[in-house]
This record gives structure tokens, sequence and C-alpha cells, in this order.
């Protein structure tokens, strides 16, 4: 199927969509094909177990978990697929995400989850970095990664600071 998903977006609250949109607009840039889901691993474990499950047979090819507090989602998801599974720490609890970070990135040995920058520049970073994972198979996606990252840079080199004011 042309258009079937290859990456599956997933949060463990619709309210941790204002930071995980961040990944979603990234995605939609790339014209990348992919689904965005909730998916709670402590008020939906069954859907969690499903959702990882079959992921791999429904051809997707990297999957970005957002979570707060706990946020065992990324890690429970990583433990039911071999998709590579890329971890957004929330900050939705008066830890401000530090919680979500030290319990995304302290996967013990053997069950990887790449985990990324708290909030929406991790949520983008991870989307960039999915699309960095389909590029190694896509020599048209790589050079839209490339032209995207120089652009960056052109934004960069063009800026000037005016220390007079
Ligand atoms: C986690 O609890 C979610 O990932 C979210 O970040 C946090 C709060 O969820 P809500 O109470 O807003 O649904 O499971």
């Amino acid at each position: 199927m042309p258009n079937a998903p290859q990456v599956g977006v997933i949060m463990g609250s619709r309210s941790d969509y204002t930071v995980m949109q961040a990944a979603v607009e990234i995605l939609r840039e790339f014209n990348i094909p992919h689904e965005v889901r909730v998916v709670s691993a402590h008020r939906t474990p069954d859907l969690l177990f499903d959702y990882a499950a079959t992921a791999i047979h429904r051809g997707l090819r990297v999957i970005i978990a957002g979570a707060g507090g706990a946020a065992h989602l990324p890690g429970m998801v990583a433990a039911k697929t071999v998709v590579p599974v890329l971890g957004v720490p929330i900050p939705a609890t008066a830890l401000q995400g530090m919680d979500a970070l030290l319990s995304i990135v302290q996967m013990p040995k053997g069950i990887p989850v790449g985990t990324l920058a708290i909030g929406k520049p991790g949520a983008a970073n991870a989307a960039l970095l999915a699309v960095a994972i389909l590029a190694t198979t896509d020599p048209t996606l790589q050079q839209k990664l490339i032209a995207w990252r120089e652009t960056r840079s052109n934004e960069v080199l063009a800026q000037t600071i005016d220390d007079t004011e």
C-alpha cells in the first residue's frame, strides 16, 4: 500500500498533542505517511500491546512515542516490537518532564528506546530522526533532508546582530 503509514506517532494522552504536534509538522513537511494515535500504557494497556505487536506487519518503520509522568509508554512499546522506538519526554507534571526523561532514557540493557529532548524540540527531532532512518533506504528523501539542513544553515548565515543598539 503506497500510503500506508511508515511512522506511528503515539502519545499517552490527548493533552500530549500540544508537544507532539511538533513531530507531526515535520513528518508532514517531508510527506512521510504517518498516523497519530492516543495509546496509554496504564489506561489502555491492551491497546498498547496490540499496537506494538501489529506495528511491523502494518509496515511501520519507526514509532515515535511521547509520554509524561512515569512515561512507561515508549519502553513498553519497544518491549513488544523490533520497530525502532523514539521516546519523547512530555513536560506534563510538576517535574517539567525530568521524570519522563529519566524514565524513558533509563531502559535496561536489551530493549532500547532512542530518547530525545524534553518537549517540542525533542518531538521535532524525533521526527527528523525518523526521516533520517527512512532516508537510509530512500535517496530522494535523503536529498530532501540535506536540503532541509542547508536551509537551516543559510538562515543562520543570514543572521546579523546590530551591536550598536
Ligand atoms: C501520561 O500522563 C500522559 O502521557 C500525559 O503526559 C500525562 C497526563 O495525562 P492526562 O492526565 O492529561 O490525560 O500518561
